[in-house]
């Protein structure tokens, strides 16, 4: 008997991939307003930070080869074909879907590489895959993984990473030290229509502090907008003023709302909050990002695979 051919439609956020893309990336990240130019030099001059430009692209990449060979190997009786699709740079989740329905997909599964969901983040992915769906007539059947916040191979390969970074700090100091879990800052007025992104980084957060033992953990934001409206905090950067207030000297950040090193973490977290954390004094280690362990994509697999059998 034949197999069942499943299509995966990865959805990631994007990133440019030559300086040039830098303002036409932002200005659709902005839903089609340009940035002021002070706002397009400030951006240009953080990836320049990072090396110029982000290795997002190309750990996305290797993301979906590895999501591939997981989920081969743990449902060798269909046959998988992984997508990507992203959601401000090429190819545009629109574009990839008309790519799945013209190979003559008819059953898809939709993920996002974020493990929390939030009507403003992987709730705006999803709605760019159905509007495509509606608008290239197919694939038929599609269905998607609203999260994996709580998926047990992504709470034990976060608890690991987490437990090599506090292995870092000085044994005598290790039992004290803050464990930080960050995620994207989103606007305050969320929280008004009952989105559950707060809630849930809070329970992935209990769930690895649980899984390490480790008492001492707090959640906390990062990379807010530039926009005048009030978003979630408190800021990694005002949670960093506080713990030195309190004579803090070592500090575990894991940005667990990503799942790649980019500019929010390569950038946000390596550069200007461990820069900080030094001006005040604080040894700040950041537990790695899981980039394409195997453990981590086997995760993303079995939350694949489980919406599958959802049937
Ligand atoms: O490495 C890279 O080149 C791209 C890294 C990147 C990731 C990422 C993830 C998330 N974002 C989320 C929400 C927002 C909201 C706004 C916003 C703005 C930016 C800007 C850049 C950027 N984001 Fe992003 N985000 C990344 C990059 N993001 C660049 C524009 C400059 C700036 O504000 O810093 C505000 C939009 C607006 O102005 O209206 C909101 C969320 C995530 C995590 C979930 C996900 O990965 O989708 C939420 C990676």
């Amino acid at each position: 008997m034949s197999k069942k051919v499943i299509g995966i439609l990865s959805m990631a956020y994007g990133t440019p991939t030559a300086v040039e893309e830098i303002l036409p990336y932002y200005t659709h990240i902005r839903r089609g307003r340009p940035p002021e130019e002070q706002q397009l030099n400030d951006l240009i001059a953080r990836y320049e930070a990072i090396g110029g430009l982000s290795p997002l692209n190309e750990i996305t990449g290797r993301q979906v080869v590895g999501l591939a060979m997981q989920l081969a190997s743990l449902d060798p009786d269909n046959e998988y074909r992984v997508y990507i699709g992203m959601k401000h740079w090429h190819p545009y989740i629109e574009e990839t879907v008309k790519q799945m329905h013209a190979d003559g997909i008819t059953d898809a599964i939709g993920v996002v590489w974020a493990p929390h969901y939030s009507s403003m983040s992987v709730g705006t992915y999803i709605k760019y895959a159905q509007e495509a769906v509606e608008k290239w007539g197919g694939p038929a059947n599609f269905k998607f993984v609203q999260d994996w916040h709580l998926q047990p191979l992504f709470i034990e390969s976060t608890a690991r990473r987490v437990q090599a970074a506090l292995e870092q700090i000085p044994a005598e100091l290790r039992e004290q030290t803050p464990v930080v879990f960050t995620a994207h800052s989103l606007p305050a007025r969320i929280t008004q229509s009952g989105d559950p992104y707060p809630q849930q980084i809070e329970e992935s957060g209990r769930a690895v502090a649980e899984a390490i033992g480790h008492g001492n953990w707090f959640t906390g934001w990062q990379s807010a907008g530039r926009t005048p409206e009030p978003w979630l905090g408190p800021d990694i950067l005002d949670v960093i003023k506080e713990q030195a207030e309190r004579g803090v000297k070592s500090l575990v950040i894991c940005p667990f709302g990503f799942v790649s090193d980019h500019l929010e973490v390569l950038y946000d977290v390596d550069i200007e909050a461990k820069q900080l954390a030094e001006e005040l004094g604080i040894q700040l280690v950041r537990a790695a990002s899981p980039n394409d362990e195997a453990a981590f994509l086997r995760a993303v697999a079995t939350a694949v695979l489980e919406q599958v059998e959802k049937d």
